[in-house]
């Protein structure tokens, strides 16, 4: 078993690392010991799987307290550091630090913050995403990054490509995210390609380390990304497509 800090540590090597990083989702102990098994160097507890699994949408639905269950589980069972999906928080702001700190505590390696305002909904539902506005992201991730020890990473996810607000303030999200003290930079996208990605990475020439989730252009070759200096490319849902699958089969329910 990993003590926290040790996780975090791994992690922070693996995030900082020049070779290309991959994380796959876990949303329970099971997928968690699977993807263990299958030789990967880290998880990705998904806010959107583990939702799933429970029956609600990816819309904070669920108590953060359920979320720390459900880590805890995961990391008793295994030896890999894991990245915590925590939304905008997974609660209020003032609540927000005591959240990451449990998560510290019962053992996940990291968190992942977005500037979404709480409650929040999925980056890939509907057309309207409202962001928080940059200092109370930045505000946010200072407070966590205070609260938590030092090898805790922070990962802050910026969703500005998601609400289509272009470049600058892109830029200028992230810009505040580094200097709010945060650990690397999430940036999504929901497109098929991955020019937004690419551009960022461009732009951003790692100043912080870069994370992807490549949902939407998972038809780029990963040698696109290497090519790019991306850190770490996270497999954000497939355990539970897999398992969907899998079980329809079963179940005789595929048409
Ligand atoms: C998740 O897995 O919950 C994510 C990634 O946040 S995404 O669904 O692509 O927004
Ligand atoms: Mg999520």
């Amino acid at each position: 078993l990993l003590s926290a800090n040790s996780s975090s540590m791994i992690f922070r090597n693996l995030i900082l690392s020049s070779g290309l990083t991959f994380l796959t989702e876990a949303h329970d102990c099971l997928s968690a010991v699977i993807a263990e098994s299958a030789e990967f160097k880290g998880l990705w507890a998904s806010g959107r799987s583990i939702y799933s699994a429970l029956g609600y949408r990816d819309a904070s639905e669920v108590h953060w307290t359920q979320i720390v269950n459900i880590v805890e589980r995961m990391v008793d069972a295994i030896n890999i550091p894991v990245l915590v999906d925590c939304d905008s928080g997974l609660s209020n702001f003032e609540d927000a630090c005591f959240v990451a700190r449990k998560l510290e505590e019962c053992g996940a390696a990291g968190i992942c913050l977005e500037g979404r305002r709480f409650p929040k909904m999925n980056s890939f539902d509907g057309d309207s995403h409202p962001l928080a506005a940059i200092e109370d992201f930045s505000g946010h991730l200072k407070a966590v990054k205070n609260t938590t020890g030092p090898d805790f990473v922070v990962v802050a996810r910026v969703e500005t490509q998601i609400a289509r607000h272009g470049l600058d303030a892109t830029m200028a999200c992230a810009d505040a995210c580094a200097e709010a003290g945060a650990d690397a930079i999430l940036i999504h996208s929901r497109k098929v390609v991955a020019d937004d990605i690419l551009v960022f990475a461009r732009e951003w020439n790692n100043r912080l380390p870069v994370v992807i989730v490549p949902t939407g252009y998972y038809r780029a070759p990963v040698s696109v990304y290497r090519d790019a200096g991306i850190s770490t490319v996270i497999w954000a849902d497939h355990s539970m497509r897999a398992m969907v699958v899998g079980m329809r089969e079963f179940s005789g329910c595929v048409q």
